[in-house]
């Protein structure tokens, strides 16, 4: 199947009751993985001071994935309350189906919920990660269709979401955080309009699924809470669908969510877009861009000034110059992680062809177009810059190696992706042996 007409069925079934997803036969297939050597799904599981529900729903989750190769992972924070001893008891009767990390006040710098989601994905071994919260707000019944959904589309990431039809937010305490949830999704869509990401009605889902070769090689540094749009940009996830399910009442224990939270979204957003999406680096490449108008003009003036026609030779040596200006600055700065690449005389033709284009773009505006000038020239310089960065991000700055990737991968699929997908496990974090381990990362 293409990539696009994948993208197609699964935009297709987005939103058909999770039901559809599944029939008996392929909950049956979901029991094994081919190799046998490691669970089809690990669910991690965040805790603090979650003691009255946390062994109830450790339960629920193995019996909503009765017959199916599970671990849970739970990541507890708690230091007020006895959770890691509920869990310790837990694990006895569980042993290997149940992974316990515990964080101890102190053991960690940055002990918060998106760092213990993390630490529990880097833990994990099973070919799907599904994240859940511990308070029964997340229904676990719904893992099976996740896994489906998955399956069936093939698809990097199932969402589950509260806002397609047959799903609710019921459970979210007042109308003002009803509210600021559907406008956080609402701006999160937005904000990364020119990604898959527009396409999840609930971005910012705390209950998601999602295939672990996704992140290997993937630094996640959640600012906040939302690890799921986290995971969705900096994995350049492509393949998504989402499942609805209704967000419960919390079931027992208090919420730990704040206002504050709620602002590190809008921040984490931010970082988001500007270290993971190419917009920080467009906006260095338009800076740099202007830096070097000022020494092309400043150069042209100098020599006249100096007695020379600037007409003459002296407009070709302050273009070349500025273009020198604005390679090294691009190499060095803008395009620092990948400065080895970029070579002088490509850069140099690139820049050559981006302004060909902007004048012939200006020309047919102005002429054919009748156009004021200032707009026509405007429109050639907006054109001939998205080209000249285009190609430099594509191709000055781009490697051989992710050349030939383009080249020969049809589907255009993450080359991560592909290569790892039935990789035995890479894990970093060891297996802890029916102990609580305390303090990981
Ligand atoms: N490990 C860890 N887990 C946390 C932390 N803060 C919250 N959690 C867990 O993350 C999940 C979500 O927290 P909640 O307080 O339920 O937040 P919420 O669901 O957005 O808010 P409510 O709707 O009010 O329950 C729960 O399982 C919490 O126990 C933390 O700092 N560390
Ligand atoms: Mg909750």
């Amino acid at each position: 199947m293409s990539a696009t007409a994948q993208q197609e069925e699964l935009d297709e079934r987005r939103g058909e009751p999770a039901a559809s997803w599944t029939a008996p036969v392929q909950l049956r297939q979901l029991t094994a993985h081919p190799d046998g050597s490691r669970p089809l799904v690990s669910v991690v599981i965040p805790t603090r001071h979650e003691a009255a529900t946390i062994d109830p729903f450790v339960h629920r989750v193995l019996d909503a994935l009765d017959g199916v190769a599970c671990e849970l992972i739970v990541v507890d924070d708690s230091d007020r309350d006895n959770t890691v001893e509920v869990l310790l008891r837990l694990q006895e009767q569980l042993g290997e189906r149940l992974v316990v990390v515990h964080r101890p006040r102190g053991s960690v710098a940055n002990r918060t919920l998106g760092t213990a989601v993390v630490t529990g994905i880097r833990a994990a071994r099973g070919v799907y990660v599904c994240v859940m919260d511990a308070d029964g707000q997340h229904p676990p019944e719904a893992i099976p269709h996740m896994l489906v959904a998955a399956q069936q589309g093939e698809a990097d990431y199932v969402g589950g979401s509260r806002y397609l039809p047959g799903g609710s937010a019921q459970g979210l305490d007042g109308v003002s955080r009803k509210i600021i949830s559907r406008g956080l999704a609402l701006v999160t869509r937005l904000a990364f309009v020119a990604t898959p990401v527009r396409t999840v009605t609930d971005p910012l889902s705390g209950f998601f699924l999602f295939r672990r070769a996704l992140v290997d090689g993937v630094e996640l540094k959640p600012v906040g809470w939302k690890i799921s749009l986290e995971v969705l940009v900096r994995s350049h996830a492509r393949y998504l669908t989402e499942v609805p399910y209704t967000f419960a009442q919390r079931a027992d224990g208090d919420s730990k969510a704040t206002l504050q939270q709620g602002l590190l979204v809008l921040q984490h957003l931010l970082v988001l877009l500007l270290t993971a999406t190419g917009l920080g680096r467009f906006a260095t490449f338009a800076l740099v861009g202007l830096t070097g108008v000022g020494v092309n003009t400043g150069i042209l003036l100098g020599l006249q000034a100096a007695g020379f026609d600037a007409l003459t030779w002296p407009i070709w040596v302050a273009a070349e110059l500025a273009i020198l200006w604005n390679y090294t600055l691009n190499k060095h700065v803008t395009w620092r992680d990948r400065r080895r690449y970029g070579r002088w005389w490509l850069y140099n033709a690139a820049a050559l062809g981006a302004s060909v284009v902007a004048i012939q773009i200006t020309m047919l505006l102005a002429t054919a177009g009748h156009a004021a000038l200032w707009l026509a020239s405007l429109a050639g310089i907006a054109v001939g810059m998205g080209l000249n960065y285009a190609i430099l991000d594509r191709v000055v700055f781009a490697s051989m190696a992710r050349l030939s990737i383009l080249r020969t991968s049809p589907l255009g699929r993450s080359p991560r992706a592909e290569s790892s997908a039935d990789r035995p496990s890479a894990n970093p974090v060891a297996r802890p042996t029916g102990r609580v381990r305390s303090g990981a990362r």
